[in-house]
C-alpha cells in the first residue's frame, strides 16, 4: 500500500491526537540533525547525544509530540535508593509504544527516540523555543509539557522552525532565574550539579540529599514530587 507524504501525516496526527491524547505534533526530517552539531553533555557526563540515523540508520523522519501536564501529580517519582521511576516517563513511553505500532501497522519502521535530545528535536521540529530556564516554552501553553520522539522510515512533510535557536520567549523576564532555591540556573543554562533533582538520589552526601529533600513535596517515604520551581515561575504557565 502506498501513501502519499501529507496522507500519512494527516492519519498519524489524528491517531496522535485522537486516540493517545498529544497535544501537539511536529516532524522534523532526520537529516536536518546533522546541520547542526550534536548534542553534548547528559546528566552532567560528557556524551554526546547520538543522531537520530545512529539510532536507526533507517531514519529518515523524526516525530516530536507534547503531553500538556498541568498537574503537579506527572512530576512524581517513585524511588528506592538509585532506582527510579518517573510517572510522566511511563504514561508517555506507553503511548509512544502505540504511536510505533500504528505506524508499524502503515507499513513503515518504527522506534522509540528515547536516546536523541528531546529538546533538540522540539526546537528542530517546531514545537517550541527554548527558555532561560532551557525547557521548551510556547506563548500559548507555556512549558508545561513533557516531551517523546519516534523515529520512522516513513517520508512525512517536516514542520520545521527557520529559527530553531531564536531567543523570543523571554524578553526580560529572569522569574525562572530568580524562583530557583539553588540558584542552578543562569540564562538558557542549568547547572545539573547544583539543581535539586540529582541530589535526592544522591546517597553519597547526606547533607545535600537533607537539603534536596526539603524542596520536593514528599507523598510517601518512596514517592515525591519533583521540583519544578523554575517551570511554574515563568508567566506562560500561569
Ligand atoms: C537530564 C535531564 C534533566 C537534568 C538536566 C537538565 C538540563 N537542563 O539539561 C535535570 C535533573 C536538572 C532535569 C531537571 C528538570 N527536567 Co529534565 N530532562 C533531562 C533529560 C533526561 C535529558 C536532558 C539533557 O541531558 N540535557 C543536556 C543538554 C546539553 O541538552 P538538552 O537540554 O537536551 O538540549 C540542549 C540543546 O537542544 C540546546 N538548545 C536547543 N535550542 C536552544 C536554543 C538556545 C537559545 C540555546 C542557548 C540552546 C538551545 O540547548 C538545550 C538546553 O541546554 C530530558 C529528556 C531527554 N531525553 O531529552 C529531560 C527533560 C529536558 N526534562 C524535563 C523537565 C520537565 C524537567 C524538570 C521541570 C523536572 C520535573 N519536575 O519534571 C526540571 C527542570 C530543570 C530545568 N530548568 O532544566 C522535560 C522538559 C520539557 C520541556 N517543556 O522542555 C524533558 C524534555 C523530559 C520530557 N520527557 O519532557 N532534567
Ligand atoms: S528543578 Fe528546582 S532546583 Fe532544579 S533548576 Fe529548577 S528550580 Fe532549580
Ligand atoms: S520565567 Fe521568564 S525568563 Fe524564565 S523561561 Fe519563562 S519567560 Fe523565560
Amino acid at each position: 500500500m502506498t501513501h502519499p507524504p501529507e496522507e500519512l501525516k494527516e492519519q498519524i496526527s489524528r491517531h496522535e491526537m485522537e486516540e493517545l491524547g498529544f497535544a501537539l505534533i511536529g516532524v522534523v526530517k532526520s537529516e536536518t540533525f546533522r546541520l547542526h552539531p550534536p548534542v553534548v553533555g547528559s546528566f552532567g557526563r560528557e556524551a554526546v547525544f547520538p543522531h537520530p540515523d545512529e539510532v536507526f540508520p533507517q531514519c529518515r523522519s523524526v516525530i516530536v509530540v507534547a503531553m500538556k501536564t498541568r498537574d503537579d501529580i506527572y512530576d512524581t517519582i517513585l524511588y528506592r535508593e538509585r532506582l527510579f521511576a518517573g510517572v510522566y516517563d511511563e504514561i508517555i513511553h506507553h503511548r509512544l509504544y502505540k504511536l510505533c505500532h500504528f505506524v508499524e501497522d502503515l507499513g513503515f519502521g518504527a522506534r522509540l527516540g528515547e536516546k536523541i535530545s528531546y529538546k533538540r528535536a522540539a526546537v528542530l521540529a517546531g514545537i517550541g523555543h527554548v527558555g532561560k530556564n532551557t525547557l521548551i516554552t510556547r506563548t500559548d501553553v507555556g512549558s508545561n509539557i513533557r516531551l517523546g520522539v519516534v523515529l520512522t522510515d516513513a517520508d512525512l512533510p517536516a514542520d520545521e522552525s527557520n529559527d530553531p535557536f531564536a531567543k523570543t520567549v523571554c524578553g526580560s523576564c529572569q522569574r525562572c532565574i530568580e524562583a530557583c532555591p539553588a540558584g542552578a540556573v543562569t540564562p538558557y543554562s542549568v547547572d545539573f550539579s547544583v539543581c535539586a533533582i540529582p541530589k535526592l538520589f544522591d546517597a553519597s552526601d547526606e547533607q545535600a540529599r537533607e537539603w534536596a529533600r526539603g524542596l520536593h513535596k514528599h507523598v510517601s517515604t518512596e514517592a515525591v514530587i519533583e521540583c519544578n520551581l523554575c517551570q511554574k515561575a515563568c508567566p506562560y504557565n500561569q
